[in-house]
């Protein structure tokens, strides 16, 4: 019976990030559970992570920007009240243009009279994994689940359609699920552990 690959869980600690040709991605060792119609069983294995991203984005309105590395670029979505942990809270995740990977590890002061001018702090980060391989399929259908392991967000979560580049932006049930403001008792940035004003102080 072929195995059946059911959850696995990154090995903090153990990973690294590598570049090649401008690119560069983070792998490590994974727990991954398989299933072969008997007891669950554990095994290592070296898998690539996916990077995710939230950036908080002081341009003309305040907004936190979701991003998710797919196909070598971060799909992104604007979220104008950031991500939440309560099920119940269905936050509005428009959809933007791709960014490079690159981008992802920016922080700092975009000038006046470039796109997105403002001040950028690096929320949280991590990796992701899709629930279904086929993401281009997923994104087509407008439903794509997945779950993130980062520092603030972890679990499962679900991004959903509704209309044009709208997108509801949803944490699913879970033991990461709570009635927290996420947003507002982890205010300070992963990177440097700064707060907005910290960073937009940096360009004076
Ligand atoms: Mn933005």
């Amino acid at each position: 019976m072929l195995p059946f690959a059911v959850r696995w869980e990154p090995k903090n600690g153990r990973r690294t990030t590598l570049e090649s040709g401008g690119r560069s991605w983070t792998r490590g060792l994974s727990l991954l559970y398989v299933y072969y119609g008997g007891p669950m069983v554990a095994t290592v294995m070296d898998v690539a992570f996916l990077a995710f991203v939230v950036q908080k984005h002081q341009a003309t309105t305040l907004h936190y920007d979701f991003r998710l590395e797919w196909d070598g670029v971060l799909l992104s979505w604007a979220v104008p009240k950031g991500p939440s942990l309560n099920p119940a809270m269905k936050r509005l995740a428009r959809a933007v243009e791709d960014h490079p990977l690159s981008y992802g590890g920016f922080e700092g002061i975009i000038p006046k009279g470039q796109y997105g001018a403002g001040t950028v702090m690096l929320w949280d980060r991590g990796t992701w994994t899709p629930k279904e391989p086929d993401v281009a399929a997923a994104l087509a259908k407008g439903e794509l689940r997945f779950s993130l392991n980062g520092t603030k967000l972890h679990g499962d979560w679900v991004l959903i359609r509704f209309k044009g580049p709208s997108w509801l932006l949803i944490k699913q049930r879970d033991s990461y699920a709570s009635t927290a403001e996420v947003t507002g008792e982890q205010p300070f940035s992963v990177l440097s552990n700064r707060s907005m004003a910290e960073i937009a102080k940096e360009a004076s």
